[in-house]
């Protein structure tokens, strides 16, 4: 496919500014590409006096757009991260223009490139200088310097505030996120257990880790007990011996990544946090163990509620996976977790019969009623065998199917196995509803 090199000027002053740059960029799509990112400015408002400073930068950018549905993206992703319509150069959270799409010149009633305010605007030029100073403007014949030589001046410093792009900002609602499973059990349910020796398998972890964000995704959540049917618990320090080690190498070689661990129990968790752990998830809803509450309150980091209940086979499932779902955050209200952590997740295959977790898939809306994002497990999981008559290995199409339904139905995070593969769906389900 024919490519063109691009380049998008962003500027934000409402909210958080680095936080709005970097959902900007998280939510381009594959077509867009960022190649290289200029220098981030604070800059003065220009237009309209009466404002917050902004926050400015250039993407220089590869895609496979035509101009027209480049900027149709673009708006898009405006209103996604909530741009809304105001007074001309008025405050907005978010502006994508493009300036130039490769040496081409346009002139429509939604288009004009390149974007015709560039000399005016220093801070616009600055940045662009900082990626191309010495090209020609298409039409001036003149270089982008020259052009930043005779703009009208403005205040324009370099941010000191570091901004990494590459950590993921959570904002439920605007995409689906993805949590890769990477289990360090040799009896997972899922056959891709890691094991062998200690230094083995922080190789293995590190390199499962490593095609995850290849792969495109948001958290890797680590466990190291097995939740299948029937399982053995292992003791609290044999969870740690196994999950430490790996966990340390993980946070130091991936620093941006979200790092969530799975587990029921207090004193890992803890431990875990203490090393950099950026999530909790607990099957156990925090109830399990009975310090569990307190530690993930005194984090203030994000933490995933499961029900886990025997779900009474009488009566209607959602009502059932509500009831213990605002139990659990009862709970976790009272030992001092706040609103602003809490995820839930219905516990698919948890106490649940094979129609049971059809209909919670089918109900979602009803979860999404109590007010929290929602996370679901659908993952090559036994109901989909059972409906399909599928060994696991054979379930991705299953699984795919209920994580377009979940998203359809509310669902924010999806727990999976299969990386590559779902990113794909995701990535389509979100393009299509989102
Ligand atoms: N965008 C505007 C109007 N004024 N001023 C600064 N400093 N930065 C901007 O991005 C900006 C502006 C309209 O697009
Ligand atoms: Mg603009
Ligand atoms: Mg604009």
């Amino acid at each position: 496919m024919k490519k063109a090199l691009i380049y998008i000027g962003v500027g934000t002053n409402l909210g958080n500014r680095a936080e709005n740059l970097r959902i900007a960029a998280q939510l381009l799509p594959p077509t867009v590409r960022i190649l290289r990112t200029s220098t981030i400015y604070q800059t003065e408002p220009w237009g309209y006096p009466n404002q917050s400073p902004f926050y400015n930068l250039v993407w220089e950018a590869e895609t496979t757009l035509p101009p027209a549905s480049l900027l149709s993206y673009l708006k898009k992703i405006e209103n996604k991260i909530g741009r809304i319509p105001n007074f001309r150069y008025g405050p907005r959270v978010i502006d994508l223009d493009i300036l130039l799409y490769g040496e081409e010149t346009i002139r429509t009633d939604e288009l004009i490139i390149p974007h015709p305010q560039i000399p005016n605007r220093q801070f616009v030029l600055v940045p662009l200088c900082d990626l191309i100073p010495g090209k020609i403007h298409p039409q001036f014949g003149i270089t982008w310097r020259q052009l930043l030589s005779e703009s009208p001046s403005a205040e324009i410093v370099a941010v000191t505030e570091k901004i990494d792009f590459s950590s993921i900002v959570f904002r439920w609602g605007i995409r689906t996120y993805l949590m890769g499973i990477l289990n360090l059990t040799p009896d997972s349910f899922s056959k891709d257990g890691i094991f062998g020796t200690p230094d083995a398998m922080i190789q293995k972890a590190v390199r499962k880790t490593e095609e995850f964000i290849t792969a495109g995704i948001d958290i890797v959540d680590i466990g190291a007990e097995s939740s299948r049917p029937g399982f053995e618990t292992i003791t609290i320090q044999a969870e740690q011996e196994r999950l430490l080690p790996i966990l340390n190498a993980i946070k130091n070689q991936f620093p941006s990544l979200t790092l969530s661990v799975d587990t029921r129990n207090a004193a890992t968790a803890e431990a875990a946090l203490c090393i950099g752990a950026d999530w909790i998830n607990d099957i156990g809803g925090a109830l399990y163990d009975e310090k569990m509450a307190a530690v993930c309150a005194t984090s203030q980091k994000p933490v995933v509620l499961m029900r886990n209940k025997q779900l009474s086979r009488s009566g209607e499932t959602i009502a059932g996976v509500c009831a213990e779902l605002l139990s659990l955050i009862d709970h976790a209200h009272i030992a001092g977790i706040q609103d602003e952590q809490i995820i839930i997740d219905p516990g698919m295959g948890f106490g649940t019969t094979p129609e049971q977790n059809l209909d919670i898939i089918h109900h979602l809306q009803e979860i999404r009623k109590i007010g929290f994002p929602i996370l679901i497990g659908p993952s090559r999981k036994s109901f989909i065998g059972h409906f399909l008559q599928k060994e696991v290995d054979s379930r991705l199409q299953g699984t795919s199917a209920a994580a377009a339904a979940g998203i359809m139905n509310g669902a924010d995070i999806i727990r999976i196995h299969d990386a590559a593969a779902m990113y794909d769906v995701v990535k389509m389900i979100d393009l299509m509803i989102r």
